[in-house]
């Protein structure tokens, strides 16, 4: 194994043309700040970057459905998702932007000095041209039929419904997204990277973890997922990719003639990461250039499984063209979070939003990072559940860890006042189900953590906390103190060594437990060091600790009723949209109680924007409906109209209120319409 002076740890650049969700955290952020707290704790030198992603169709294209400038864009959403990344603990180094100055200059320079080493090629070729708008067509700005699976809303470069990433000339009926027009095609000059020339090298880098023979990095230690995929796409042969596009914000090209085009967001996103070190570096008194063109520096980037190949093949194919730049010493791509049975999905609102999340639970965020690193997609995707964030909380949060803590410090103020006056040296380890020292727990956490398994991190940090509540139900101090005192003393002394030893532990992935629990043991800081795990006389004989507050609160039903509620409606929408749902038979169907009622009254739901709690007059009864449509509708418009009604899906409460059937409703984009008989009817008439 190599040994690194340094460690350069990136996060994937968050696009900022929209808020960030859970997905996004248990994928690229959560498992990088992790690892890079561990190697703080381990003293190291490390720097932790990333920043916004600003350039691009994604930022032109919300510019336009938002109705404002494609800076207003990116200046709205850095601004969010920088905060949001504070208040989760996510602690980067730098949080950079690509719309800086620096990060302009740099990318050109970047383009600059591979142009001039004569790696590109020059070719024009007919692309789509919006002939009303007078532009070229980024790929996303192109919709078609899928050619493999017949979805019609493919993407010019990716069909979202099978995967496939698509040119946007393979589309079959294309529409400019501008016009809604069928796009002409015209000759433009774009400047091309031949990957087909670096296919060789990749993969043995890939294979082997070698160059012409010299070793680079273990191959082993890379997630087979990661490597899988890359070598896939070396199977499907390597092509020349253009590193240009006609667009009108982004990296202007610095060459003569290519006035109107920008340089492709993925060729200067991934500069970006050196462009955030660099101003990191000056604001730092660093040298930058040591952290990205130093053999000595481990470079790592975190990301999710959709940009491995930017990242795995391209990139690197980039980095090693320009000749100064050390490559990826490993690629720890995490898989998909998916929510309660469906895809995460942005442009559908169905997501658990990060900003969302803090402004309604301001004092779980490490609930929110213990139960996304137990639930991280490290090898396959994984799921997010309101029941399982409300279980991890009390039966592990509060039943283990907060439990722990908590007796120990009631126990010394009780008993010793506050003092913790046993004897490590006395105390006899071995009824302990822990191994201390450097082999023990200690190294069981650092293996996984070294080998990017946070699960299983996280988990064996947890059994150390199980291990001493077991010890600590078994040794009953509460009954020891009538016999034995110096021996009740010994025993929370013990507990202590343990509470201290989780704080480090802990802290990587749970920064503000840490915190607190330095807090209530009123521990200096200067106890957390990553060499101190294992000790167990981390703690002074005669050390007094603060009275006890709770680590974590019970948390019940009710409080995650109106975040499940608030996706009921969305949910549809998703399944709705990918048509992901499975065939049924006529029976099944028939087993629909479909009808036309009029809507009678309309009211907000308090405290939730997109509810409407509605009565619906079925001709028989009246009922009480929650829908999710107030975003969408004027309230007072609603008296009056007639909807379809599902009349026998099963009552639920949401926000407190029980909904009896819903609403059905036709949706395109973000428009949503009721389905009404055209010409009227009574109501209670069955819909079949
Ligand atoms: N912004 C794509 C994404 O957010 C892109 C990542 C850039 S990393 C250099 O998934
Ligand atoms: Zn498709």
């Amino acid at each position: 194994m190599k040994n690194y002076k340094r460690y350069t740890i990136t996060s994937a650049l968050p696009y900022a043309n929209g808020p960030l969700h859970v997905g996004h955290i248990a994928g690229a952020y959560l498992p990088a700040d992790i690892f890079v707290r561990y190697l703080k704790l381990k003293e190291k030198d490390v720097v932790f970057i990333c920043g916004s992603d600003e350039n691009g169709a994604a930022i032109t294209i919300q510019a336009k459905k938002e109705g404002r400038s494609p800076q207003e864009i990116v200046d709205t959403y850095h601004t969010i998702n920088k905060k949001a990344f504070v208040d989760l603990g996510i602690d980067f180094d730098i949080f950079h932007r690509t719309s800086s100055e620096l990060h302009h200059e740099t990318a050109s320079d970047y383009f600059l000095k591979l142009y001039e080493k004569g790696v590109f090629e020059e070719k024009t070729s007919k692309q789509y041209y919006d002939e009303e708008y007078e532009q070229f067509l980024a790929d996303r700005y192109i919709k078609g039929e899928c050619p493999n699976c017949a979805n019609p809303d493919a993407y010019g470069d990716q069909c979202e419904k099978c995967g496939r990433s698509l040119s946007p000339l393979d589309l079959i009926n294309p529409l400019s997204t501008l016009s809604e027009k069928p796009p002409v095609l015209r000759e433009t000059k774009h400047w091309y990277l031949p990957l087909q020339q670096h296919e060789k090298w990749l993969r043995e880098w890939l294979e082997t973890g070698k160059i012409d023979g010299v070793e680079q990095h273990d191959p082993a230690e890379w997630k087979k997922n990661v490597l899988g995929q890359c070598l896939s796409w070396l199977n499907d042969g390597l092509h020349e990719r253009s590193v240009t596009r006609d667009l009108s914000w982004g990296v202007n090209v610095p060459l003569e003639g290519a006035e109107g085009k920008v340089l492709y967001v993925w060729l200067d996103a991934p500069i970006g990461y050196i462009s955030a070190t660099k101003q990191w570096a000056a604001d730092n008194a660093k040298d930058w250039k040591l952290y990205w063109q130093d053999e000595e520096s481990k470079l790592l980037h975190f990301i999710g499984k959709d940009n491995i190949v930017f990242h795995c093949i391209i990139f690197p194919a980039i980095l090693k063209t320009h000749g100064d730049y050390i490559l990826p010493a490993n690629v720890p791509a995490n898989e998909f979070m998916n929510l309660e049975g469906n895809k995460i999905s942005t442009s559908r609102n169905y997501a658990v939003w990060v900003h969302e999340f803090i402004d309604d639970f301001p004092d779980k965020i490490d609930v929110l990072r213990y139960m996304l690193c137990a639930n991280m997609p490290e090898t396959k995707d994984s799921e997010f559940t309101w029941d399982d964030f409300l279980a991890k909380n009390n039966n592990e949060l509060v039943a283990i860890l907060g439990n722990l803590v908590n007796r120990v410090a009631v126990l010394t103020h009780k008993y010793f006042d506050g003092v913790l006056n046993g004897e490590s040296n006395r105390v006899d380890w071995g009824k302990i189900d822990l191994e201390f020292g450097k082999d023990g727990f200690a190294s069981k956490v650092e293996n996984s953590l070294e080998q990017y398994r946070f699960r299983e991190a996280l988990n064996e940090v947890m059994n150390v906390a199980r291990a001493a509540n077991k010890y600590l139900t078994d040794e009953e101090p509460w009954k020891r103190i009538k016999v034995n005192e110096e021996e009740t003393a010994d025993i929370l002394m013990a507990c202590a060594q343990i509470i201290a030893n989780i704080t480090i532990l802990i802290r990587p992935f749970m920064p503000f437990t840490s915190e607190k629990m330095i807090e209530i043991m009123n521990l200096d800081s200067d106890i957390l060091k990553w060499s101190n795990v294992g000790s167990n006389s981390i703690v002074k004989n005669g050390h007094r600790i603060n009275k006890a507050e709770l680590l974590f609160e019970k948390m019940d039903e009710t409080m995650i009723e109106e975040q499940k509620a608030k996706l009921v409606t969305d949910n549809l929408e998703v399944d709705a949209a990918t048509n992901t749902v499975p065939e049924i038979s006529f029976d099944e169907f028939q087993k629909m109680d479909i009808r036309i009622g009029t809507i009678k009254e309309a009211e907000k739901v308090e405290k939730a924007d997109k509810l409407l709690k509605l009565k619906v007059d079925l001709g028989t009864e009246v009922r009480t409906i929650v829908s999710g449509i107030a975003m969408h509708f004027n309230i007072d418009d609603l008296p009056g109209q007639q909807v379809s009604v599902l009349t026998n899906l099963a009552p639920r409460k949401i926000r407190g209120v029980l909904s009896q059937g819903m609403i059905l409703m036709a949706e395109h984009g973000d428009t949503l319409d009721f389905i009404v008989p055209k010409n009227g009817i009574s109501d209670g008439s069955k819909v079949s």
